[in-house]
C-alpha cells in the first residue's frame, strides 16, 4: 500500500503524458507584440499598456473565444505600438517601461527592465507544459521573492512556501490551514528587493497556485482546464502593480457612507421586538451604530424575498420605525430559491426556464436552507435582470442593503458541498458546465443584486455584501471572510486575510468582529472592536447559539472602552471616506500591508502584525494573548501616538505593551487629519466644526472629499475636493487649507485647527492678519484655532 502512493504520482506524471512547450518555429509581428509558433502551439504578448503585456496560449493553435467575467476596460488602455528584434536567441520587444524576450529553445518568456535587469521569468525547462486540457506554468522563484494576494488565502501574509487550490467553498469554521475558502482572486504580486509584478491568470476553473511547495527553484500556477490566459503587470512600486490591476478588473463603486458606521449582525436576530430592543439600546447606551443585519431567520421557512410574519408582525413598520432612528437594514436574501410550487420566485424562474439544469434538461435540485432548492443560472443576462427585480418590495419598505451569501454556492451535499460538476449554466447563450461557471456564480449573484438595485433604487447607492466572489467582484459587492471563530488565533488571522484581500483588488473587505463559531472572552471581543475601528467594514457578527456580543456584553468597563473606539470610527469618518473614495479611482485599499506604503525598507515586506490605514496611521494592535509586550517597526521618519499626540522617532523597532483600553495608533509625521465631531449614526449632520488636526512633519499634507453619502449625485459633481499642506522651518509653520473645488454644500461653518508637538508662538497670522483666537496648551503642546469656513484658500502662519 505504502508503496503504490509513493510511486502513484511518478506514474500518473508519465503515462497521462505531460507536454511541455518546444522551441520556436515561427513568429508573425503584431502592432503591439507578436504571435509565436513553438511545436501547434501558438502563443500570442501583447503589450496592453507600457506596463501590462497579456500572454495567451493556444495549444493547438485555435484561440478560445476571448471572454472574460473579470476584465471590464480594457478600451482605457492604449497599446504602445512596438518594434521586434529577432535575435539569435530571442524575439524581443520594448514598451518604454519593459521589455518582453521570447527565448527561442526552449521557448520561454523573459520579462525585464529596458536596463536588462530580470523582473519576472519563465522557469529554464518545462516553463509551459499541458495534460490534456490541464495546463501548467513555472517561473523562477528568486530566494528573495515574496508573494500576496489571491483573495481571502489564511495563513502568513506572504504566500511564499504555500500552495493553494482555488475552488469557491463554504468553509464554515475555517482555520488558517484551510484551502480553498470562500473566492477565487487569481492574482498575486511578486515583491522582491522593494520592487513588485504582478501576474493575474485570467481563468475561471479550478485553479492551483504553489509557491515552492513542489520545488523550491520555480513557483508554478495552473488550471484543470480553460485558457493559459495571464496578464503580467510591472510596477516596480507595488500601488503602481495594484492600479494596473484594478485598471483591467475594476474598482469598487464609492459605497454609501452607512457602510462605514459600525453594523450590528448575528445569526439571527428575531422577533421584531428583539430586533427593536437591540437598536434602542444602541442608542440608549449611546454607542454609534448604522447597520442592523437580519439573517435568514426573518424569512418564512428560509425562503428568500419572503417574511415570517409570526416572528416580524409588523414588518414594515419596524424597517421604518429602525429609519427614524437612523439605522439602516440589510437583509440576507440567499440565492437558493425553495422548490415549491406557489413559491413565487420559483413559479416564475421555472416558467421562464431560468435555473441551472441537470445534464439531461431538468432543473437541477440541491438541498440548502429552505429543502429542496433550485438555483437561477446567473451567468444569463435575462436571469440576473430577473433576479434584481426580485429586490423591488423590499428596496420599497426601505431595506438598504443586500447580503448575498451561499454563493460558492453552498449545496447542503458531502463531500463536495456544491452542485455536479456537469450541471449545466448557459453563458449568453453559449451552453458550459459547472466547472467552469462555480468560481464565478457569486460574483453573477453580486451582480445582478448590484445590478438590480441600481435599477430599483431611485438615485440611492447600492450596497451589497457577497461571500463568493472571483476577480473583478469587488465591482458589485462588499465581502466578508466568511466563518471565522472567537479565537485570539483568528484575530491575528484577520490581519493577513483582510491585508491580502486588498492587495487582491478588494479593498472594501471586514471580518465578524469578535468571532463567528463561539463566544469571545471579554478581553478578545474589546481588542476586536478596537482592530475593527481600523478595518475597511466594522461589522460584529455571530453564529447561531453563541452567546451576546453586542457591545456592551459582560462589563461596563468593557463597554467603556469598545464604545471609545467606536466614536473614534465615526470621528475618523471624514478621513476614511476621503481614502475609500481614493480607493475607487486607485484601486488601493484603506487596509495596506506595510510593503505597499513602504517598499525600500525591506525589513518590512512581510509584516503582517502591523498595517496601515491609509497612508497617515500605523495600526499595530495586540493580537496574541500570551504575551505581554511585542515590537513594532516603525517606518523611517518621525510618528506621533495618536492617543497622546507624543512624537517618536521611527526607522527602529519599539517594544510595547498597550493595557487593554489602548489600541497602539501611530500617526505619520507630516500627517493632516480630517475629523468630525461626534455621531450616532451617519444620518446624523455632525454638529459644530470639521476638525484638522496636523501632525508636524516632512511631505506634510491631508485631503478631503465629501458629498451626501447616499446618492449618486457626485457623479453629476456634487462633491467637495480638498487639500491640505504644511511647511515646518526653525521659526516658523505654515498651514495652507487649499481651495474647494465644489459645487456641493457641506455639514460645517468652521475649521478648528490643531497642530500637535508645537512651542508657543510669538504670533499667528491667518491670511496675514495677526489673530489672537488661539489657545496653546503647554501640557500637550498643542496649538488650537478655529476659524470660518471659507471656500477660498487660507493661509495660517505660527512665527516663533
Ligand atoms: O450555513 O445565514 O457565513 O455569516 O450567519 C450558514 C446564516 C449560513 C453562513 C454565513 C454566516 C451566516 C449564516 N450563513
Amino acid at each position: 500500500m505504502l508503496l503504490i502512493v509513493a510511486i502513484m504520482p511518478v506514474q500518473v506524471f508519465a503515462t497521462t503524458g505531460w507536454y511541455s512547450l518546444e522551441t520556436v518555429t515561427a513568429f508573425t509581428p503584431l502592432t503591439n507584440g507578436v504571435e509565436v509558433r513553438a511545436g501547434d502551439t501558438v502563443v500570442r504578448v501583447v503589450a496592453l499598456n507600457p506596463a501590462v503585456i497579456r500572454v495567451r496560449y493556444a495549444r493547438h493553435g485555435i484561440f478560445r473565444a476571448d471572454e472574460s467575467f473579470a476584465v471590464v476596460e480594457r478600451t482605457g488602455f492604449v497599446a504602445p505600438l512596438v518594434q521586434l528584434h529577432d535575435k539569435a536567441s530571442a524575439i524581443e520587444f520594448d514598451t518604454s517601461e519593459l521589455r518582453v524576450s521570447i527565448v527561442k529553445n526552449p521557448m520561454r518568456i523573459v520579462f525585464t527592465t529596458l536596463g536588462g535587469e530580470i523582473i519576472s521569468e519563465d522557469a529554464s525547462s518545462a516553463s509551459v507544459s499541458w495534460n490534456g486540457s490541464e495546463f501548467c506554468v513555472r517561473k523562477t522563484m528568486p530566494e528573495d521573492e515574496h508573494y500576496f494576494g489571491l483573495g481571502d488565502k489564511a495563513g502568513p501574509l506572504d504566500h511564499r512556501n504555500q500552495a493553494f487550490t482555488m475552488w469557491n467553498t463554504d468553509a464554515f469554521g475555517w482555520q488558517e490551514s484551510t484551502d480553498p475558502l470562500y473566492k477565487t482572486i487569481p492574482f498575486f504580486l511578486g515583491v522582491r528587493n522593494g520592487k513588485a509584478y504582478g501576474i493575474f491568470l485570467d481563468n475561471t476553473y479550478r485553479s492551483t497556485f504553489d509557491f515552492g511547495k513542489a520545488s523550491r527553484e520555480t513557483y508554478s500556477f495552473g488550471a484543470e482546464d480553460g485558457e493559459l490566459n495571464y496578464y503580467f503587470f510591472y510596477g516596480p512600486h507595488p500601488k503602481k502593480v495594484l492600479e494596473e490591476y484594478t485598471a483591467l478588473t475594476g474598482r469598487p463603486p464609492l459605497l454609501p457612507l452607512f457602510a462605514l458606521g459600525y453594523a450590528q449582525s448575528r445569526y439571527s436576530y428575531f422577533p421584531e421586538n428583539r430586533v427593536r430592543e437591540l437598536a434602542s439600546e444602541f442608542r440608549r447606551r449611546k454607542i454609534p451604530c448604522d447597520i442592523v443585519y437580519l439573517d435568514i431567520d426573518y424569512q418564512e421557512g428560509n425562503r428568500p424575498f419572503t417574511v415570517d410574519r409570526t416572528r416580524f408582525p409588523h414588518f414594515e413598520d419596524m424597517i421604518h420605525d429602525l429609519r427614524q432612528q437612523g439605522f439602516k437594514v440589510v437583509a440576507i436574501t440567499d440565492l437558493h430559491l425553495k422548490k415549491e410550487v406557489g413559491y413565487k420566485p420559483y413559479d416564475e424562474g421555472l416558467a421562464h426556464d431560468y435555473f441551472v439544469k441537470n445534464p439531461d434538461g431538468s432543473t437541477y435540485v440541491g438541498k440548502v436552507w429552505p429543502g429542496d432548492s433550485v438555483f437561477p443560472d446567473f451567468t444569463r443576462d435575462d436571469v440576473r435582470r430577473w433576479w434584481g427585480g426580485l429586490y423591488r418590495n423590499f428596496v420599497d419598505i426601505g431595506i438598504r442593503g443586500f447580503w448575498n451569501d451561499m454563493n460558492e454556492p453552498a449545496v447542503f451535499v458531502e463531500p463536495s458541498k456544491t452542485m455536479p460538476l456537469d450541471a449545466v449554466h448557459h453563458v449568453d447563450g453559449r451552453v458550459t458546465d459547472h466547472r467552469e461557471i462555480h468560481n464565478i456564480f457569486g460574483m453573477a449573484n453580486a451582480r445582478a443584486t448590484y445590478e438590480g438595485l441600481l435599477q430599483l433604487q431611485t438615485n440611492l447607492r447600492p450596497f451589497v455584501l457577497t461571500r463568493a466572489a472571483y476577480a473583478g467582484t469587488q465591482r458589485y459587492a462588499a465581502t466578508w471572510t466568511g466563518d471565522n471563530s472567537s479565537t485570539w488565533n483568528h484575530l491575528r488571522l484577520s490581519l493577513p486575510t483582510l491585508l491580502n484581500l486588498g492587495v487582491s483588488g478588494y479593498a472594501f473587505v471586514g471580518d465578524d468582529i469578535g468571532g463567528f463559531v463561539g463566544s469571545p472572552t471579554p478581553e478578545l471581543l474589546t481588542r476586536w472592536i478596537e482592530v475593527g475601528a481600523f478595518n475597511p467594514l466594522y461589522r460584529n457578527h455571530t453564529m447561531k447559539g453563541t452567546a451576546d456580543q453586542e457591545p456592551w456584553i459582560h462589563s461596563s468597563e468593557q463597554e467603556i472602552i469598545r464604545r471609545r473606539y467606536i466614536e473614534m470610527r465615526y470621528q475618523l469618518l471624514p478621513y476614511i471616506y476621503t481614502s475609500m473614495e481614493e480607493t475607487t479611482r486607485t484601486g488601493i485599499p484603506i487596509m495596506r500591508p506595510m510593503f505597499l506604503e513602504f517598499p525600500d525598507q525591506l525589513q518590512l515586506t512581510t509584516t503582517d502584525h502591523e498595517y496601515m490605514f491609509g497612508s497617515d496611521f500605523l495600526i499595530a494592535p495586540k493580537i496574541v494573548e500570551t504575551i505581554d509586550s511585542y515590537s513594532v517597526i516603525l517606518p523611517k521618519g518621525f510618528w506621533y501616538n495618536y492617543q497622546t499626540g507624543e512624537p517618536i522617532e521611527g526607522g527602529r523597532s519599539i517594544n510595547i505593551s498597550p493595557p487593554l483600553d489602548q489600541l497602539p495608533i501611530y500617526v505619520r509625521a507630516g500627517a493632516i487629519i480630517p475629523q468630525q465631531p461626534l455621531i450616532q449614526s451617519t444620518d446624523e449632520v455632525p454638529k459644530g466644526a470639521l476638525e484638522l488636526r496636523v501632525y508636524p512633519g516632512p511631505n506634510c499634507n491631508g485631503s478631503l472629499y465629501v458629498d451626501d453619502g447616499n446618492t449618486l449625485n457626485y457623479k453629476a459633481g456634487a462633491f467637495l475636493r480638498t487639500k491640505f499642506t504644511c511647511e515646518i522651518s526653525p521659526a516658523s509653520l505654515r498651514l495652507y487649507l487649499g481651495p474647494m473645488q465644489s459645487t456641493y454644500k457641506p455639514w460645517w461653518q468652521h475649521v478648528e485647527i490643531t497642530i500637535i508637538n508645537v512651542t508657543t508662538p510669538r504670533q499667528v497670522t491667518v491670511n496675514g492678519k495677526r489673530i489672537s483666537s488661539w489657545k496653546f496648551d503647554p501640557a500637550s503642546k498643542t496649538l488650537s484655532l478655529t476659524l470660518a469656513a471659507t471656500s477660498t484658500p487660507t493661509e495660517v502662519l505660527l512665527t516663533r
